[in-house]
């Protein structure tokens, strides 16, 4: 086992990842921005580097920063968090050429799957249901009228190096195809420097259901279910759960074990999600996250295991502690995440804490690296922390999730704290009817 791991991330998931060493045994080190001395991660871990000034690009993304930290502490592996270098594939190349350990998977893995194409070809190889759509690219605007009349409008056009919602457009007709197509495709010359793109049936209503997988990297792997991450506003999750609310048994089953086979064949690494739309009782891959994803606490909870602890094991080369018929699911778990924002707007709302208190008792979980007097930095991404609640099924979860709500105490910025108050007042979310579009559209009807 490691005895010295570099956690090249800030903030909650420096913690979660700190927490796991700890339990471990094994020494961690925290790395810094000039903007974050006084931060939480820093204080927790056994020691600290600084590597750069405030700018994510001159520090946590900064692979020649990190890599420094690692030669100057002594550590052996690196933990990169959510984010930042966690599924830069060149950044895990220098480190496999250099015989330091990526907590992760292999940098091929990760390359097949930052390229959408690619991912997708590749899934539906090993047997994984994807959304009908064009095979491969599609260079030309004759082709992609092509692939429209065959498969039928409504469509999608995606850059193939996009993902999260960006470099995608939707042709509703024939007659929007120019310029759905265009756009698209300049939208990922100009994000991404990469202008192939791809076509899809448009799914109207789907869900978002992921499905956790994990593998030793040695042709073991196994599922560990679903999350429902349909309330989503402008591409960012607001409100996590698991199991899916309409998802059976039989459903489950069914889809985790051609997610484990799949990750199995190619001696996936560690943590994985594989995304998928869900409508009509079916599910269409389209996209695969080779990271620990920051929703991850639900997973735990209905699971009962530690993911970032079986990450580090795996990633020192032993088994993972679980089997597939070791895994069953206790009760339901929901996240919500609080973000430094202002509302209606989410505008960014960082500055000083004047006071906090996270709520506790039976299944709660609050994972921030929050306390009293800590200025939040106006750098970084907006989240501050997470409550997880963990209940026997979901009315006792959502039951939960109201009283620790009332329990939170962050005062001196303004907070998401009370979208979820709205959120928990209606119907359709004590119902689970939701889908990718709800959170948008009841957003919409409050502000007007
Ligand atoms: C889609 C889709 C409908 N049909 N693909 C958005 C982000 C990226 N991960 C994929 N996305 C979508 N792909 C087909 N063929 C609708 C979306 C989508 C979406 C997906 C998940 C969660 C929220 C979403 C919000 C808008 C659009």
């Amino acid at each position: 086992m490691f005895e010295k791991i570099l956690i090249a991330n800030r903030g909650e998931i420096a913690l979660r990842v700190i927490r796991a060493c700890r339990e471990m045994g094994i020494r961690c080190v925290a790395v810094h921005s000039t903007a974050d001395s006084d931060a939480m991660h820093v204080r927790m871990a056994d020691e600290s580097v600084c590597i750069g000034p405030p700018p994510g690009t001159d520090s946590y993304l900064s692979i020649p920063a990190i890599i420094s930290a690692c030669e100057i502490s002594g550590a052996q592996a690196i933990h990169p968090g959510y984010g930042f270098l966690s599924e830069n594939a060149r950044f895990v190349q220098i480190l496999e050429d250099h015989g330091l350990t990526f907590i992760g998977p292999i940098a091929e893995h990760i390359r097949i799957m930052g390229d959408k194409i690619t991912a997708k070809d590749t899934m539906k190889v090993l047997g994984v249901p994807c959304v009908p759509g064009s095979e491969g690219g599609v260079p030309t605007l004759e082709e992609a009228k092509r692939i429209g009349e065959k498969i039928g409008y409504p469509v999608i056009i995606k850059a193939t190096a996009g993902g999260g919602g960006r470099g995608m457009k939707v042709a509703k007709n024939a007659k929007e195809m120019e310029q759905a197509f265009l756009t698209a495709r300049a939208e990922g010359k100009a994000a991404f420097g990469n202008d192939e793109v791809y076509i899809e049936k448009y799914l109207t209503t789907p869900r978002h259901i992921e499905i956790q997988v994990f593998g030793d990297g040695k042709g073991k792997a196994v599922h560990l279910g679903e999350r429902d991450c349909s309330l989503q506003r402008r591409h960012q999750k607001v409100f996590e759960e698991a199991p899916g609310p309409i998802i059976t048994e039989e459903q489950r089953s069914a889809i985790g074990k051609v997610c484990a086979d799949a990750v199995a064949k190619i001696n996936y690494t560690g943590a994985g999600t594989i995304e998928f739309l869900y409508e009509n009782g079916e599910f269409y891959f389209i996209e695969m996250n080779t990271r620990l994803q920051v929703e991850h606490p639900v997973t735990e909870a209905i699971f009962g295991v530690d993911l970032v602890r079986e990450q580090i094991r795996v990633a020192a080369g032993e088994p993972m502690s679980f089997a597939q018929k070791d895994l069953q699911i206790n009760g339901h778990a929901i996240e919500v995440r609080i973000n430094a924002e202002k509302l209606p707007n989410f505008a960014p709302c960082p500055g000083k804490i004047s006071a906090y208190h996270a709520p506790g008792g039976l299944g709660v979980r609050m994972d921030s690296a929050l306390y009293n007097g800590y200025s939040i930095p106006p750098y970084y991404d907006s989240l501050i922390g997470k409550l997880i609640v963990h209940g026997r099924n979901r009315d006792e979860a959502l039951a939960r999730l109201s009283r620790a709500l009332s329990e939170l105490i962050i005062d001196g910025i303004d907070t998401t704290i009370p979208l979820f108050d709205a959120l928990l007042a209606e119907k359709d979310i004590h119902s689970g009817e939701y889908n990718i579009h709800w959170l948008e559209h009841w957003l919409d009807q409050q502000s007007s």
